[in-house]
């Protein structure tokens, strides 16, 4: 689309060479030298968010030669994924950023022009000032995911704004943090407290994982396939882990909430469901037996098209196996709009069979602890998302990063407007799906700037564009997650940062002094705030660059509830709400109900994503090591579909959604039995279409274009991205008809 802020393709001389393609698993030259010689840095990972711990390997000249887990770390056991393992191509990836740069109007073109980081962050600061004067601090905003947001953060909260946003909640998780807090009193949090390992029935209803490949996660489910566990998963498509379970049930998308509300009615019908447990802990109890009255199995077999035989006998083994059950949350949860309601099924289901708190279901994580060194107490700003959301999205405990965007936009009647925008590790035109509707609120900014460690799509709009290190050449606040065992890792640069790049943490301290917030900045280097903060628990940076993880056994509790013990929730009544009052006092159904979703018309198809083994999002498809072993998206499409509009396997097409958005590139077709015909399925992340990006331009689809009917959650904001139809196109469409 035109914008004022015209997308500038940034130019491409100074690309640089492709790197040559190594192939997996070992993505390193010499693999062969002596390890013993090299030096050993710790760091955790920044490929995806699990965020392992593990040990870069440098040689004397400063090569990283190897990226392997630490073996103390639960997040990773001491093994990387693929994608963890092919994260030293972040660090030589050809096309990566390397200096700040300025849009600039030259003979009335704008075009981006490299400039020193003097004149960036000046320029920024000048800005910065300006809109506080004129607006208030708070109309500036922070969206942000990963490491480098967390110093952005203090930035923010230093400089009187606490507008600070991920797409890690109303894009993916929000729906389940929400859904299981007004049910247990805590929402589900990361890692996810699923006591997978110890299970004897895995419920999985669209996670996919083996393809979502979350580290600890993955072993867990791997150990529990060997000693033969029963796994349920329910995918309209043959996922890896759906291919390796005991019951596939190829369910009608957008159909979930039927079955769990049946697979409900069966446990209470038949009595099967843990009655001590029920009357000792959870509340509602004889409501939710009225609800679930009338949604039986054979109600359910209508909508879901999963025979009713099947959905009483999978009911029947996770009664058996109770209470080492785990009906899982999910990740990715922002499916159709009713997704809390969906996750609230869940997490009664999993109330009702007594896993919470349960061996084998779900256990109470452990939390490590650092003190945090003295800053200033932050100003108080007039006003927060909170406000500006106003009664929209009643039930959101976090912020909602569409919600920003809506409070950006020209039509937004609000009081309490955003101006300028930091996008920090976040690539928020293909992360936010509504594609125009983000273009428009950037193009009415007064300032928006870009913190990356590569030229993502996102650069393209930036009026600053900062270039990051990577995580491998940085030292960042200690990961401090929860897990079975209380424990803090360390991140330290294993090489110097390439070119003129630099970590967030330097640019924030640098952007703090010229705003004079220097006292919240007391560091010339971060390093030396994690010193300080390892001294005060007796450890020191020389003790952790040994360790790399530290367990913190003296902030461990128990992992579970004892057997009567009067274990209170943090609800308003202590107890789990199977019937949820909070969600009742603001206006939502106590109990969830199953709502038809709108369904293809004829000729379309609907579109499914998901994630590859070996790629993060747009993180990871133009990193040479990765692309190496995929290198674009195909789409999936099943015979009978195939049939239907004469495709053949390998076919190139390209696609038209409901709204009449043809895809920018074409994609490959795949004809599989795998996939239900009503739908197609591709990787998210691919379709590149920035052109420095000289590895990953247009190689596949992007399903992030072709997403535009987003169903909001009226709960909590999140936004539902699985309703968008789409066509087969197999002539190449005139250029105006493509998006690009
Ligand atoms: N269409 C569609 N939309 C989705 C999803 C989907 O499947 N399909 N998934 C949703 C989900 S579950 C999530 S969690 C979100 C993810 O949303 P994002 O986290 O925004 O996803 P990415 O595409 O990985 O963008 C990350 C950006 O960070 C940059 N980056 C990588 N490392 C660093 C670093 O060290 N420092 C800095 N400053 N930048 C870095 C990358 O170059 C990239 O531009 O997307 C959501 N949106
Ligand atoms: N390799 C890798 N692993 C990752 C990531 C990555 O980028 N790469 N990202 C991480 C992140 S941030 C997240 S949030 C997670 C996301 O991982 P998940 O939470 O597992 O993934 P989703 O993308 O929600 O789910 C995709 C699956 O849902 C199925 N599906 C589609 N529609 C329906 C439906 O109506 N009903 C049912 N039951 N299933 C349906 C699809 O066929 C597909 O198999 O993955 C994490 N792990
Ligand atoms: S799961 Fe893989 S990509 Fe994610 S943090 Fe761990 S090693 Fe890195
Ligand atoms: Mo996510």
């Amino acid at each position: 689309m035109q914008s004022r802020r015209k997308f500038i393709k940034i130019s491409t001389a100074s690309a640089g060479t492709m790197m040559l393609p190594l192939s997996f698993p070992s993505f390193f030259s010499g693999d062969d030298e002596d390890v013993s010689k090299l030096k050993k840095v710790p760091t955790y990972c920044e490929v995806c968010f699990w965020k392992c711990a593990g040990w870069a390997y440098v040689n004397e000249k400063g090569d990283i030669k190897k990226i392997v887990g630490n073996k103390f770390d639960p997040h990773s056991n001491g093994r990387f994924c693929p994608r963890g393992t092919g994260g030293v191509g972040m660090y030589n990836d050809p096309d990566r950023l390397k200096q700040p740069m300025m849009r600039k109007t030259r003979n009335g073109k704008q075009e981006f022009v490299n400039v020193s980081w003097n004149e960036a962050l000046d320029f920024i600061a000048q800005k910065m000032k300006d809109i506080k004067s004129e607006h208030g601090a708070e109309s500036l905003a922070l969206f942000n995911h990963g490491s480098g947001g967390k110093h952005f953060s203090t930035l923010f909260k230093a400089f009187g704004s606490t507008n600070i946003t991920a797409p890690s909640y109303a894009q993916c998780k929000g729906p389940r943090e929400e859904a299981f807090k007004a049910t247990f009193g805590k929402s589900v949090g990361s890692p996810e407290p699923a006591d997978i390992k110890n299970t004897d029935c895995l419920v999985l209803l669209g996670n996919h994982i083996g393809e979502n490949m979350h580290n600890n996660l993955v072993q867990e489910v791997a150990d529990i396939q060997d000693r033969k566990a029963t796994i349920i998963t329910v995918d309209p498509r043959l996922s890896t882990i759906a291919a390796h379970s005991k019951y596939w049930l190829p369910i009608k998308p957008s159909t979930d909430l039927a079955l769990l509300l049946a697979w409900i009615n069966v446990i209470i019908d038949r009595g099967i469901y843990d009655k001590d447990y029920v009357e000792k802990y959870a509340n509602g109890f004889d409501e939710l037996k009225n609800h679930v009255n009338d949604f039986t199995p054979e109600w359910a077999e209508k909508i879901t098209e999963i025979p009713a035989e099947q959905i009483k006998k999978t009911a029947w083994e996770m009664a058996q196996a109770a209470p080492k059950v785990i009906i899982h949350p999910g990740r990715h949860v922002t499916w159709y709009g009713d997704d809390t309601q969906r996750l609230r099924a869940i997490a009664i289901l999993n109330a009702i069979l007594g896993s919470y708190g349960r061996e084998g279901g779900f256990y109470l994580p452990n939390k490590g602890k650092l003190p945090k060194m003295p800053l200033p107490a932050y100003p108080k700003p007039n006003w927060s998302w909170k406000e500006m959301m106003g009664d929209k999205y009643p039930y959101a405990h976090y912020s909602v990063a569409n919600a920003f965007i809506d409070a950006t936009h020209p039509d937004f009647k609000g009081e309490h407007k955003l101006k300028g925008w930091f996008a920090v590790g976040t690539n928020l035109t293909t992360t936010i799906p509504d594609q125009k509707r983000t273009l428009e609120a950037i193009d009415n900014l007064d300032l928006f700037v870009v913190v990356d460690t590569m030229p993502a799509e996102i650069c393209g709009y930036a009026d600053v564009i900062l270039p990051e290190c990577t995580y491998l050449e940085r030292c960042d606040h200690p990961r401090i997650s929860p897990h079975r065992k209380a424990n803090f890792a360390v991140r330290m640069p294993a090489v110097k940062p390439k070119y003129l790049t630099k970590p967030a943490s330097w640019m924030v301290m640098k952007l703090g002094n010229r705003l004079g917030l220097q006292d919240y900045f007391p560091y010339k280097d971060y390093s030396e705030v994690i010193d300080w903060q390892l001294r005060q628990i007796g450890s020191s940076l020389a003790d952790m660059k040994q360790r790399g993880v530290k367990l913190q056994p003296e902030f461990n509790h128990g992992l579970f509830i004892k057997d009567g013990e009067d274990y209170n929730f943090k609800t308003a009544s202590g107890k789990i709400e199977l019937y949820a009052h909070d969600l009742e006092k603001k206006g939502f159904d106590p109990l969830p109900f199953y709502t038809e979703h709108e369904k293809p018309s004829k000729g379309f198809y609907r579109l499914n994503y998901g994630r590859a083994p070996m790629h993060t999002f747009t993180r990871t498809t133009n990193n040479p090591n990765l692309t190496d072993l995929m290198d674009a998206n195909n789409l999936w499409v099943n015979s009978i579909t195939a049939k239907e509009n004469s495709l053949y396997n390998g076919q190139e097409v390209w696609l038209k959604n409901q709204d009449g958005i043809v895809s920018a590139f074409s994609i490959n077709v795949r004809v599989t039995e795998r996939i239900r015909p009503d739908m197609v399925y591709m990787i998210h992340g691919f379709g590149r279409s920035n052109k420095m990006l000289e590895n990953s331009y247009g190689k596949g689809i992007s399903d992030s274009e072709l997403i535009t009917n987003v169903k909001i959650d009226p709960i909590m904001g999140g936004t539902g991205m699985r309703a968008n139809f789409v066509s087969f196109i197999t002539e190449k469409p005139r250029k105006e008809e493509a998006i690009v």
